[in-house]
C-alpha cells in the first residue's frame, strides 16, 4: 500500500527550508557591503514563522518586529522584494528606503514590520480592531519577542485587545534573549511569561518552537477560537537564534551564552526535525534534494534581479531637505 505523503509537513518544510536557506544566502553575502542595513537574522528560530504563516490566511493580518525575514517569508512575502530591500533598491518591498527591519507586502497581508521594540503591537491590536468593526472573517496576528513583553506597551495593547475581545493572535518567539541579556536578570526568576499573560485575561498556550507541526496545530487551534469570538490568544514558543543579536556571525564566543547551550538547541533544529519527519513520511532523499535545488535557484534569482535593480530616485528619497 503506497504511504499517505502528509502535504501539510511538506509544506511546512518547504516553507521553513526557504527561510533558512535565503537567510544562509544573505549571511553569506553580507560582507560583500552591497546590504548595508543592520540585518537580525532568525535562523535556528524558522519553525514557528513557517507554522504561524501557513496556518494564517492571506486575508488575516500580520506585524513584526526588527527580526522580520521569517515572518515575512512564511506569510508569503515576496522574496524579491525582500532581497531588493536589503539592497536598497527600488524593487524593495519598501522601495528601497526601510531595509530589513521595515518590511511590508499588503498582497498577502503583512502590514508591516519595525524596528523599536513592542512598536508594532498596537498597531496589531488596531488591526484586530478594525477586522472587529467590520465584522470581517479574519484574524490579526502580532509576531513579539520575548523582549518586547518588558514594554509598557505591551500590557497597555493587550488589556485593550482582552477586554474588547479582538481577534488577535500574539505569537511570542521566546528565544531567551535580548541582545546579550538573558531572560534571568531582565524578567522575576520563576515568572512564566504566558501565566502572566493569562493573569491579564487572554487565553493563553505554550509550546516547543522547533517542533514546527505542533506549532501549526496550536495556531490552528487557536485561530478557530478567535474567530468565535472567544478574544485574543496568547502563544508563546520556546526557540533560538544561532547567530549574533545582529549580523551574520556566531559570537558565543563574547560571553552572555555557551557554546553547550547553542549545541543544545542545535541538536533540536527545526528544519532539520522537519527533514527528518518528511523522510519518515516517505518522500525520498532524491524528492528532499530536488526540493533544495528548486529553493536555491529560486533565491539565486531573487540575488540577481535585486542586483539589477535600480536604486531608488535621489530627490524622492529625500524627503527633507536640509538647507
Ligand atoms: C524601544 C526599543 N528599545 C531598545 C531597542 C534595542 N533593541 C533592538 S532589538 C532588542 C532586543 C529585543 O529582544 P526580543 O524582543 O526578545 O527579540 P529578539 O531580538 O530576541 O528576536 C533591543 C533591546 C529598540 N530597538 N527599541
Ligand atoms: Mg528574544
Amino acid at each position: 500500500m503506497e504511504m499517505q505523503v502528509n502535504q501539510t509537513l511538506i509544506s511546512l518544510y518547504k516553507y521553513a527550508l526557504k527561510i533558512r536557506m535565503t537567510e544562509e544566502e544573505i549571511a553569506s553575502r553580507y560582507s560583500e557591503n552591497k546590504m548595508r542595513c543592520p540585518t537580525h537574522l532568525s535562523i535556528g528560530q524558522e519553525g514557528v514563522a513557517a507554522a504561524v504563516g501557513m496556518a494564517l490566511t492571506k486575508k488575516d493580518f500580520a506585524v513584526s518586529t526588527h527580526r522580520s525575514h521569517a515572518h515575512y517569508l512564511g506569510k508569503g512575502g515576496d522574496l524579491k522584494g525582500l532581497i531588493s530591500e536589503l539592497y536598497g533598491k527600488e524593487t524593495g518591498c519598501s522601495g528601497g528606503m526601510g531595509g530589513s527591519m521595515h518590511l511590508c507586502d499588503l498582497s498577502c497581508g503583512f502590514v508591516g514590520s519595525t524596528a523599536i521594540v513592542g512598536n508594532s503591537i498596537p498597531i496589531g491590536v488596531g488591526l484586530g480592531l478594525s477586522i472587529q468593526l467590520k465584522k470581517l472573517d479574519q484574524v490579526s496576528c502580532i509576531f513579539l519577542g520575548d523582549g518586547a513583553i518588558e514594554e509598557g506597551v505591551f500590557y497597555e495593547s493587550l488589556n485593550f485587545a482582552v477586554v474588547r475581545k479582538l481577534p488577535v493572535i500574539f505569537i511570542c518567539e521566546n528565544n531567551m534573549y535580548s541582545v546579550y541579556s538573558s531572560l534571568r536578570v531582565r524578567q522575576p526568576k520563576g515568572r512564566k511569561i504566558f501565566e502572566m499573560v493569562e493573569a491579564i485575561g487572554a487565553n493563553v498556550l505554550h509550546g516547543d518552537g522547533n517542533d514546527t507541526y505542533g506549532v501549526y496545530e496550536k495556531v490552528q487551534e487557536s485561530i478557530s477560537r478567535i474567530k468565535k469570538g472567544n478574544g485574543p490568544e496568547f502563544l508563546e514558543f520556546d526557540t533560538y537564534r544561532y547567530r549574533e543579536h545582529c549580523g551574520p556571525n556566531f559570537d558565543n564566543n563574547i560571553g552572555y551564552r555557551t557554546e553547550e547551550e547553542y549545541l543544545e538547541w542545535k541538536a533540536k533544529d527545526p528544519v532539520l526535525r522537519l527533514e527528518y519527519e518528511i523522510k519518515q513520511n516517505g518522500l525520498s532523499d532524491l524528492e528532499v534534494d530536488s526540493i533544495k535545488k528548486e529553493t536555491q535557484t529560486e533565491i539565486n534569482d531573487a540575488f540577481v534581479f535585486a542586483e539589477k535593480s535600480e536604486f531608488p530616485d535621489y530627490e524622492e528619497s529625500c524627503l527633507v531637505e536640509y538647507k
